[in-house]
């Protein structure tokens, strides 16, 4: 058994700096540990895949990342570690816990998940190790950790099991400051929509070469590759939902302005997504989402955007403001209006369905995107 401390002491040592996930019993000192230390930073994620993504983005802004999580968050982990950690090439240091494991007598909702735990992570191809026992085996482990991860640029995971941490857990665990509900305009004209890419193309005429942007996976990312392929542009080919997590974990570590462009289906996915930036709050992101009202990529299938007010959504959890339009110059007043606002925005701006004819694909190497973005960030 270790102290939590004498983790988070190592981790910081060897530069693990910025922690995010999602709590387990079994973690409570470390993750209580993290949160009231002052010297890293924590962000409360709403689900282990959202914890990923921001890990993701905390990364490509150049900080050293830790994913603490439940063995049954694993399990919400999977799409992200699969399609964004490992294509891009994204390391992040996991905390797994181990419920139901070895001669443990656990609950039923654990019993197949402790089975399968380290099988699991074999089957993703994140090496693991048992969480370190003793204080003298923290360093090398987390060497070991940090040097196979600089050698893969993948995730690498320790299997912490009940009682491996003492319970020294700290008493100041100062929540995000509650945020006032944000302001909501409508700016809709209700006169017959234009195209995602025509959006696009407005967006990247109204935005300064300093604006990092990630676009969602899909159609989203291509248009914007056939438009313009630069390395302040991420194409999340894949972990559909997390580009707004993703510009969480960005947005939180730079001074330069984030645009997330998100879809319907995307932002429906990783909804819980908006109630983190919204606590979180960094006043350089601004998140849109263009709503289609339909998968578009996979074939046009309908969402269930059309009951879905993203705008009073994002207002709700806290995002400083919430902007409706439908038309060019409605989110060219948007974007404008998003700048000026002293907190995250989100701009629903609904689409037509369908994309440009001649669409591309990134031809560039997702590791590559992720290269070039990262020295975009901190050149
Ligand atoms: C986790 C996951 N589920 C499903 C898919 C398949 N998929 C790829 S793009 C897409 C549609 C995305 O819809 P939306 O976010 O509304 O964007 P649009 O295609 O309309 O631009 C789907 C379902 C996926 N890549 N990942």
């Amino acid at each position: 058994m270790i102290d939590a401390g004498d983790f988070l002491d190592a981790g910081l040592a060897a530069g693990v700096d910025f922690f995010t996930g999602v709590p387990c019993s079994f973690l409570t000192p470390l993750i209580n540990g993290a949160i009231g230390d002052e010297r890293l930073a924590y962000v409360a994620a709403a689900s282990e895949g959202e914890a990923v993504a921001i890990a993701s983005g905390a990364w490509l802004a150049g900080h050293s990342t830790a994913v603490i999580c439940q063995n049954s968050g694993l399990g919400n982990a999977v799409n992200p570690v699969t399609s964004l950690n490992y294509p891009f090439r994204i390391p992040t240091l996991m905390v797994v816990t181990w419920r139901a494991g070895p001669g443990l007598k656990d609950e039923p909702q654990h019993e197949l998940m402790g089975r399968i735990t380290p099988g699991l992570l074999d089957l993703m191809e994140v090496p693991h190790r048992p969480f370190p026992a003793n204080k003298d085996a923290v360093g090398p482990a987390i060497a070991e950790a940090l040097a196979e991860m600089d050698k893969t640029g993948r995730p690498f995971a320790f299997i912490m099991e009940k009682g491996d941490v003492s319970n020294d857990s700290a008493d100041d665990m100062p929540p995000p400051p509650a945020r006032a509900r944000g302001e909501i305009s409508d700016l809709c004209e209700l006169d017959g929509l234009t195209t995602r890419y025509a959006t696009m193309e407005t967006l990247l005429g109204d935005i300064s070469d300093e604006t990092a942007i990630i676009a969602t996976t899909g159609k989203c990312g291509r248009e914007l590759f056939t438009i313009a392929d630069r390395p302040q542009h991420l194409y999340q080919v894949g972990s559909m939902g997390c580009a707004s997590a993703m510009g969480l974990g960005v947005a939180l570590n730079v001074e330069r302005p984030v645009v997330v462009l998100d879809g319907d289906g995307a932002a429906l996915m990783k909804m819980g997504a908006m109630a983190t930036i919204g606590a979180y709050a960094p006043d350089n992101l601004i998140h849109i989402v263009l709503d289609n009202g339909t998968y578009d990529s996979t074939g046009g299938q309908p969402t269930v955007s059309n009951s879905v007010d993203f705008a009073g959504v994002a207002a709700d959890c806290g995002y400083a403001a919430g902007i409706r339009c439908d038309s060019p110059a409605g989110f060219a007043k948007a974007l404008a209006a998003a700048k000026g606002h002293g907190g995250p925005s989100l701009i629903h701006m609904r689409v037509l369905p369908g994309s440009m004819t001649d669409l591309g694909r990134p031809t560039v190497s997702p590791a590559d995107v992720a290269l070039r973005f990262k020295d975009f960030l901190s050149p």
